[in-house]
């Protein structure tokens, strides 16, 4: 368990379109600081590339799910989500992310802590890091998960069978700082959180289309200045408090759709650029967008009936389900129910072997 010579057993998926080290929380230290102090080392952080463990070197390819069974009546199992750092030696649970959750029900039938039902299984998940429910569906046959399938999703190449997620409303109020629109820095936004604590910018306001590549984008050092601004005020106001080493709030720029859905975006989490767009961190744009006198209301173009929106982004689009409730006499609008189709798939399973402790870093 402390990644001696015996290793640790991991298994490795992609969930939607990120890729993560799922373990079962009993393989890991129990003790916060030595389990995050040893996945640095599995993932071979600190270091850009990562080259002495399984990181991908980018914040969508370095990503951790820690799993077990619950003790919560409401869930099967407890997903605690952690963010490895690729540069920097940090570990954070400060965010959930629903494209790893993707895996969580697959790894949970894998490890043995879901009996799989005939034909299709659904799990219920306690996402830890915030407290909120999700249930995932998915195919499973013979007592095992099918991967394959039809379902296709923006960013991952070819087909795999569809993992339905749902998610009842959370527990943070959808609009953190009270207002449908603040200004931060100078520049408008809507803050909202409907699963992910998110910044909504129209492009224009910052002086980009919103259509540029993800990389023309972090390479604009002005761009980057203005956001880090918006992003510390806007944590600040939104109950985080000092963000400036937190993965949130997400800062997501928008402006109008080009391609049917109702909205195009470029997100920074925080400080890279999305190459498509988290699932919560969708759900929070769909449910802003629909906010009455938020930033997003004027740029999107609504559907006129029905929950589903389709989310462009730099490739291709997320299609969501996100269902917001007008509140009566002043009142608050409220998230009432958010539903997504990702896919997942097992990539790995087996031993993984830590960089020793201590080894020099050299960047
Ligand atoms: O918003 C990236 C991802 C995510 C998180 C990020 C996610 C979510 O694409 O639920 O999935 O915003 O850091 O994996």
């Amino acid at each position: 368990m402390n990644g001696g010579p015996e290793g640790i057993r991991c298994m490795l998926l992609r969930g939607g379109t990120s890729k993560g080290a799922y373990f079962l929380a009993g393989d890991l230290p129990a003790e916060a600081a030595e389990r995050d102090a040893l996945l640095l080392r599995v993932m071979g952080s600190p270091d850009p590339r990562q080259i002495d463990g399984l990181g991908g070197a980018h914040p969508l390819t370095s990503k951790v799910a820690v799993v077990s069974a619950s003790t919560d009546p409401a869930a099967d199992v407890d997903y605690l989500f952690l963010q490895v750092g690729v540069e920097k030696a940090e570990v954070s649970d400060r965010q959930n992310c629903g494209n790893i959750l993707a895996g969580v029900g697959p790894f949970a039938v894998e490890r043995g802590l879901v009996e799989p039902g005939e034909g299709r299984t659904s799990v219920r998940i306690r996402m830890v890091n915030s407290g909120d429910l999700a249930t995932a569906t998915f195919p499973t046959e013979g007592g095992r998960v099918v991967y394959e399938g039809d379902a296709e999703i923006s960013g991952v190449p070819g087909t795999a069978a569809p993992v339905v997620i749902e998610f009842p409303p959370g527990s943070a109020p959808l609009l953190p700082t009270g207002h449908a629109r603040d200004l931060v820095a100078d520049i408008p936004v809507t803050c909202v959180d409907n699963g992910m604590p998110t910044v909504l910018i129209a492009a224009d306001s910052l002086g980009v289309t919103g259509y540029e590549d993800p990389g023309d984008l972090e390479e604009d050092l002005a761009l980057a200045d203005r956001l880090r601004a918006i992003r510390l005020e806007a944590g600040k106001l939104m109950g985080l408090g000092d963000v400036e080493s937190a993965t949130v709030p997400k800062l997501t720029l928008l402006a109008p759709p080009r391609d049917g859905g109702a909205v195009t975006t470029r997100t920074f989490i925080p400080v890279r650029c999305h190459t498509s767009i988290g699932v919560l961190g969708a759900a929070s744009v769909a449910a802003g967008l629909r906010v009455e006198g938020g930033v997003g209301h004027a740029v999107a173009l609504l559907p006129g009936h029905g929950d589903r929106l389709r989310i462009e982004h730099s490739t291709g689009f997320l299609d969501i389900e996100a269902g917001v409730d007008h509140g009566l006499g002043g009142d608050p609008p409220v998230a009432r129910r958010t539903a997504v189709v990702r896919t997942a798939r097992k990539i790995f399973d087996g031993t993984v072997f830590p960089r020793p402790a201590g080894a020099a870093h050299h960047p």
